[in-house]
């Protein structure tokens, strides 16, 4: 009988695919329960298979920002970040988030319209991507306070890859009155 033993290495489950990342996520809601929508999606993420931890920021209560400015009269967002520790690749993440946007009942109606969850991939460790359907970090994640402040709150020490310190973002978009 041939025994062909190196053709099929035994190698664990948990050992295959790619290293673990630190996946930055950050939460928006402005329609219905808007805390249960974000606790509830974080717990979904916490389950999803090759994730072994989620560290959810505080619930930031912000004003909507629309493609024309801050909207005071809009129905106002709670906005939170979540570090994701994963094995998953960004886009099946990416893919994995928008699921969880649909079982909340998300409408993709006008951009930046109103919604009840916005689950967007903001960073994805170091990498950097311009493939439209996954773009790393995510385009405006460093202009916007709503995604700044609480991923800071969770990581003093935090870097967006391309712009430095969150540190220093927070504090020059606060200086000049934006976010
Ligand atoms: N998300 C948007 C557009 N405007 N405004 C606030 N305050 N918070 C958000 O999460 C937000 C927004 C597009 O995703
Ligand atoms: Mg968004
Ligand atoms: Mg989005």
């Amino acid at each position: 009988m041939s025994r062909n033993l190196t053709l099929t290495p035994d190698v664990p489950s948990n050992r295959t695919g790619r290293a673990e990342v630190v996946a930055v996520v950050a939460f928006g809601a402005n329609l219905g329960d808007r805390e249960a929508s974000i606790r509830t999606a974080a717990e979904r993420i916490a389950r999803l298979p090759l994730v072994s931890d989620v560290k959810l920021s505080s619930l930031f209560e912000t004003v909507a920002v629309r493609l024309d400015g801050p909207a005071p009269d809009a129905p106002g967002y709670l906005n939170a970040v979540a570090l994701v520790t994963t094995r998953l690749a960004p886009e099946i993440l990416l893919g994995m988030l928008h699921a969880i946007e649909d079982e909340h009942g998300r409408v993709r109606q006008e951009r930046w319209g109103d919604r009840t969850l916005d689950l967007d991939l903001v960073a994805y460790g170091d990498e950097t991507s311009d493939d439209p359907r996954v773009q790393l970090p995510h385009p405006r994640a460093a202009e916007r306070l709503f995604v700044l402040e609480p991923w800071l709150e969770l990581d003093a020490d935090a870097r967006l890859v391309g712009y430095g310190r969150i540190a220093d973002l927070v504090a020059e978009l606060r200086a000049r009155g934006e976010g």
